[in-house]
């Protein structure tokens, strides 16, 4: 996948895409990074890439130009661009996995970062797509570009080893993952559960979907809501709550 960012501050990118599996998947040409300091197609002699607003009030707004030139110089015609172009925004739709799953089908992805102010409207034409990371305010579209950049680039073919792989992100799709426990049996009074030493695997299964569920249940029970929950569901479902009634 080739990964283009259009940011006045690339500097902010370079700790994370030349660090662990970024780095390697760079690497291994399975991805590569074009950062684009758009400042530098800032028609006027100070460079300026923001403006006041027209109609007046507080605030700067990103003008359109040194965004357009920078874009068109390094993907040319944005209409015939073969990829998806993306503005960082807070008023985007909220990124989540099946967004991520859909973009690393991409062979091209291209990210619009502004910097604390609104784009002038006119930037919204070049987007095929706004995204916003979540509803909370960021000083940027940077941090939300590497949010996305890392959630797509972990699912591409190769990018994790073989144990890692994206498609068992959770044994049980949808639900929270189960506790988990490593050597030692025993910290500081602390125990792992029996049934993980037992070695009866069928069991184990059994626990560990239940306390996909119990967790869920607890903490995201607008997951289950989503959710088709199989027979076997619905029976530790009902278990998980006499349990709780006896308590
Ligand atoms: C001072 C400008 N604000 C007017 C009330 C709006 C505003 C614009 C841009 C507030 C913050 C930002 C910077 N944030 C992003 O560019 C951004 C973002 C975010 O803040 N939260 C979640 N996702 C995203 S994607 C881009």
């Amino acid at each position: 996948m080739e990964i283009y960012i259009f940011t006045i501050f690339p500097e902010m990118f370079t700790g994370i895409i030349n660090a662990s599996i970024l780095k390697r998947a760079q690497e291994k040409q399975l991805i590569t990074v074009k950062l684009i300091d758009f400042r530098a197609y800032a028609p006027s002699k100070h460079q300026n890439v923001d403006d006041s607003p027209f109609g007046g009030g507080a605030g700067m707004v990103l003008k359109p130009e040194p965004i357009y030139y920078a874009m068109e110089s390094v993907l040319g015609d944005i209409q015939n661009f073969p990829g998806k172009i993306l503005l960082m925004s807070p008023q985007g739709e909220q990124f989540e996995q099946k967004m991520a799953w859909e973009l690393a089908q991409e062979k091209r992805v291209a990210f619009i970062c502004g910097h604390y102010e609104g784009f002038d409207e006119r930037v919204r034409f070049l987007a095929d797509k706004e995204i916003s990371i979540g509803d909370y305010v960021l000083t940027g579209g940077e941090i939300p570009a590497m949010v996305v950049i890392d959630a797509v680039c972990r699912l591409l073919p190769g990018v994790l080893g073989e144990s890692q792989s994206p498609l068992f992100d959770s044994f049980y799709d949808g639900l929270l993952e189960y506790p988990q426990y490593t050597r030692p049996r025993e910290f500081r009074g602390l125990t792992v559960p029996e049934i993980l030493l037992s070695g009866n695997h069928a069991a184990i299964k059994k626990w560990r979907h239940k306390e996909a569920l119990r967790r869920t249940l607890q903490r995201r029970p607008d997951l289950l809501q989503k959710r088709d929950l199989s027979l076997q569901e619905q029976e530790l479902l009902s278990e998980l709550k006499h349990e709780a009634e006896k308590k």
